[in-house]
Parts: C-alpha cells; structure tokens; sequence
C-alpha cells in the first residue's frame, strides 16, 4: 500500500468511506492506493480520511446517539438488524472471502472461513441483543434496587489487518447491541472488507450515523480518532505500541477502554500426550493467516523424554509447507506487506545468526510472483526461554521448540514472557490438566485442542502487556455496557 495521488492505476474499485448511512470519499479527496500482497499489484483505493473525515464520522454517530432512535429502540429490534446483516454478508459471502484474500494475502479458504466466523457474529449477537439484562438486588427495607445495562454512547473502534471482517464483526456486534453508535477505524492496509461491510450495513436498513467506517493511516485517522473528545469508550486491537499510545489519549479524556494487543502464546505438550492428534493442532496454530495471528501459539514447550520425537515429526511438517498467492490456497499466504516480511525476515535472520538451531525449513512455491511479499515458514529447536524469538511476537510463520523436565518447569517456562493471551496444554492426565490450566497465566486455555482465538461466543482477551477487557461471547456484552443502578425507596 502506498500513499499516491498522481500514478494512474488500473482500479477494479474506489472504495468510499461510511459516514452518516452514506458512502462518501475522504472531505480532501485523497486516496489510499490498495496493493496485494500476492502481487505487490495495486488494485482498488480507499478514502486517504484525516481529522476532518474523523469529526465528520463522530459527529454522524454522536447525533444518532443523543437523538437517533437507536439506543431507544427495543432490544430485539436492534438484534434483527444485526441478523440481517450476517444475511447479506451471507448472500455476498464469495465476493466478502475473495476481497478478504485479495486485500491481506491470506489463501482463499481462510477468507471463507473468516466470511463464515463473521456471520456467527451477527447471529449471535442479533440473538443475544434481548437475553441480557441487569438484576434486582436485595437491598434495605423500603427500597427496591435495581440495575440497567447502559450504553456507553460513541464506541470508536481501531482494528487491525490481520482479521478485518472477523475483527469488526465482534466489534459491531458487542457494541451495537448494546445500544452504541459506533466509528470503525479499519487498518490502511486491509480496509475493503469492512468498506463493504458498512455498505451492506446501509442495506440491512441501520439507522443513520449508528455504524460508521472511516479509512486512513493510523497516525493521521486513528490518532484523530483516540483523541476525538465526541468518543466515549475505545475498543482497539493491535500492537502495545499503539495500544498505549491510545490509553495515553483515554486516559486524558477520561474514558474506557478495551485492549487486545497480541501475544507469544505456549503450548505444553506432556509425555503423556495424544501426539499424533496435537502434531497437525501445533503446526496449524503457527501457519495459520501466515502466523499473523494474535492467538498464534508460536512457543511449544515439550516434555524432555519426547522432545527429539516431537521435534522430528514437527520438521517434518514444516518442511512441506509452502507459501503461495492467495488464490493457489497453499498452507501460507502472503504477509501483509513489505515492512512485515521484512520484520519476521529480521528475527529469523538475527535467531539464526544467534545460533539458534534451524530444524526446518518451508518453501516459497516456485509459481508465486517475486513481487509478493512470501517468507517461509521455520521451525527453531531447543531454544534459550531468553532468546529474543522466544520473548517478541514475531506476527509470522516462525515456530520456536523447548524442552522442560517436569510441571513446575512447564509452568514457568509457559509465563515466561510479557504476554499472556492464550494458551495450550496437551496431555491425558486429567488432575493435571486442571492444575496447569489454572497455573498458566492466559486469558484462554485450551485442553488438547487449540483453536486461534477460539469460538465466537467464548470470552477472549489477555493478561499482562496482551491486554484488557474481554471481547466475544457475553462478556464482550459487559465492556460495551456501563451499569446503571437505581435504588426505589417506598415506605
Ligand atoms: O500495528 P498497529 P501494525 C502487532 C504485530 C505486528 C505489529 C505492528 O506484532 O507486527 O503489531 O503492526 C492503527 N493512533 N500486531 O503497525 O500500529 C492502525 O492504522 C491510533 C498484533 O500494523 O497497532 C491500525 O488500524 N491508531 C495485533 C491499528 O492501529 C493507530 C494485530 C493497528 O495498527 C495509530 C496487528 C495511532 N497512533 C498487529 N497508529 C493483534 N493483537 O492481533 C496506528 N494505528
């Protein structure tokens, strides 16, 4: 993706922005000129938005608040708009998982299955928009207390490139149907989905101003956004870096805050494990969107009487793996742009200079165009638990081995970095699956599985520098809502 005004491109689209019920192009008329990553090939624009775009968008959405029916319609009927938007995103779910792989690189099943989680989320939330509530609480005699769930009122959320129609989706969902107008900040290098999204947004018959997308560069739009006094809660997903930055701006306006920022997540395979049903769960959970994943579980901590098998049959794999265009549907995708590549290209380089054994090895197929920004996969084995692969979120297909000798090791080899976002364990003894389960500091634990980010409807967020708040299932329902409580006296 590059910032450029005078270069003619041959266009299958100019994307517009989503403010106010209406596609409009950026108040300056800059344009973004969208590359893919198979390619490096430009093929659509989007708005070039700025603090202007940015007021604008908040302003749509703080007037649909304060005096659009939206906050006042019944619950169910806000429910029914989210349902109908996961319709149409199903009736367009060929066109929504080829824009998907096209604008992030990612081989095409993978766009459909992003199509297909997207939808989940407006289902579930359309359904769950009148089954949440507040309580009665006993309280003095004479009174009668009890609580409402609240909107806070603006939700901005900023979203990254990884995940955008899956992203915006939990996002939209847990914010709409609380009763929040909403301003979605896409990333600048994957926006198209959510462009279209927010069109069929207008289909689906939402009220004006209720579900905004503004595109633009993070530092321009995104800061303008983080600081915009209209906005009352901010969700974001992304690095620490940014993630902090925008804290710093919620904290000086005094407002809430939901914050996932990734992860170096372990998973724990014991003696005892079922290897041959966790070796394709390990190898997936890395390659997985290119390992340009929050949850990717990118350390994999095993048992020293198995290690060398472990590691062997893992070799093995990565070996076979191969990096293509996204509509050869490979194992590996493209990784969003050059800085990226460049950025995991670094830490396998340093890793490996740093002596750091090199067990395996993918390849990038032979047919993928140069122009592409490819990186093979790799697999690193028994490394140092200091070592700067086994510390950074490298955010790509690059896979680090360790051996343990006994639990207590596991476990402190498992917390043993900045993040804890998720976390796997493999093994058939049922005492210690609840011991280490509880021990591992991660906001979500899988038991011999391991899904990236797991299911829609289960709360998912981290610990540590990995964040707070919780986003999915119900609880996402809680961070998007404040409590209000009110207390009858009656005597
Ligand atoms: O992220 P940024 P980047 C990690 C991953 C990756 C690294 C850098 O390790 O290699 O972050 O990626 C917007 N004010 N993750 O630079 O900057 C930006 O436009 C407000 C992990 O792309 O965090 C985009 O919409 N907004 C992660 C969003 O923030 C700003 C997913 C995310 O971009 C801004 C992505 C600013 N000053 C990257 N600067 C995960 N948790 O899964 C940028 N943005």
């Amino acid at each position: 993706m590059v910032h450029n005004l005078s270069r003619v491109v041959a266009q299958d689209k100019n994307f517009l922005n989503i403010i106010n019920g209406r596609p409009v192009a950026a108040l300056s008329q800059e344009t973004i000129t969208v590359l893919c990553p198979s390619d490096g090939l430009a093929f659509a624009t989007i708005p070039a938005g700025d603090a202007d775009d940015v007021d604008r968008a908040v302003r749509a959405a703080r007037e649909a608040f304060d005096h659009g029916p939206w906050s006042r319609m019944p619950a169910f009927e806000r429910g029914r708009l989210l349902t109908r938007l996961g319709q149409l995103i199903e009736q367009h779910s060929d066109e929504l998982a080829a824009l998907e792989s096209r604008d992030t690189g990612k081989p095409i099943r993978q766009g459909k299955a992003d199509v297909a989680a997207a939808m989940r989320y407006y289902e579930f939330y359309g359904g769950a928009a009148d089954k949440i509530h507040g309580d009665t609480i006993p309280f003095l005699d004479g009174y009668t207390a009890l609580t409402l769930r609240e909107p806070h009122g603006v939700v901005a959320g900023i979203i990254p490139w990884n995940y955008p129609m899956q992203i915006m989706a939990r996002v939209v969902g847990a914010a709409l149907t609380m009763g929040n107008t909403l301003v979605i900040k896409p990333a600048e290098d994957a926006s198209l989905s959510t462009l279209r999204i927010g069109e069929l947004a207008i289909e689906a018959g939402f009220p004006d101003g209720v579900l905004n997308v503004i595109t633009g560069y993070g530092r321009e739009a995104g800061a303008a956004l983080s600081v915009h006094p209209g906005v009352d809660y901010v969700t974001f997903t992304g690095s620490p870096a940014t993630g902090t930055a925008i804290q710093q701006a919620a904290a000086a306006n005094n407002r809430g805050v939901t914050m996932e920022l990734g992860g170096k997540s372990p998973q724990i395979v014991f003696a005892d494990a079922d290897i041959e049903k966790a070796l394709p769960v390990l190898v997936n959970a890395i390659i997985q969107n290119g390992g340009q994943t929050c949850s990717a579980g990118s350390r994999i901590l095993i048992e020293r009487p198995i290690y060398d098998e472990v590691a062997a049959a893992l070799g093995e794999r990565f070996d076979k793996l191969a990096a293509g265009p996204h509509d050869a549907d490979l194992d590996l995708g493209a990784m969003i742009n050059p800085a990226q590549k460049r950025r995991v290209e670094n830490y396998v380089t340093a890793a490996a200079e740093a002596g750091i054994d090199v067990i395996a090895r993918g390849s990038i197929d032979s047919h993928a165009p140069v122009t592409g920004y490819y990186v093979a996969p790799v697999l690193f084995g028994a490394v140092d638990p200091t070592a700067i692969i086994a510390q950074e979120e490298v955010f790509g297909p690059v896979l680090t081995l360790f051996a343990f000798d006994d639990e207590q090791e596991a476990i402190r080899l498992a917390n043993h970095t900045e993040y804890g976002l998720v976390a796997g364990i493999w093994t058939r003894d049922g005492a210690r699956q609840h011991r280490v389960a509880k021990r591992v500091r991660a906001g979500q634990v899988f038991v011999n599985a391991y899904g990236a980010g797991g299911g829609i409807e289960l709360p998912f967020g981290g610990f540590k520098k990995s964040g707070h708040g919780r986003e999915k299932g119900f609880e996402a329902l809680y961070d998007m809502s404040a409590t209000k409580t009110i207390i009858f006296r009656h005597d």
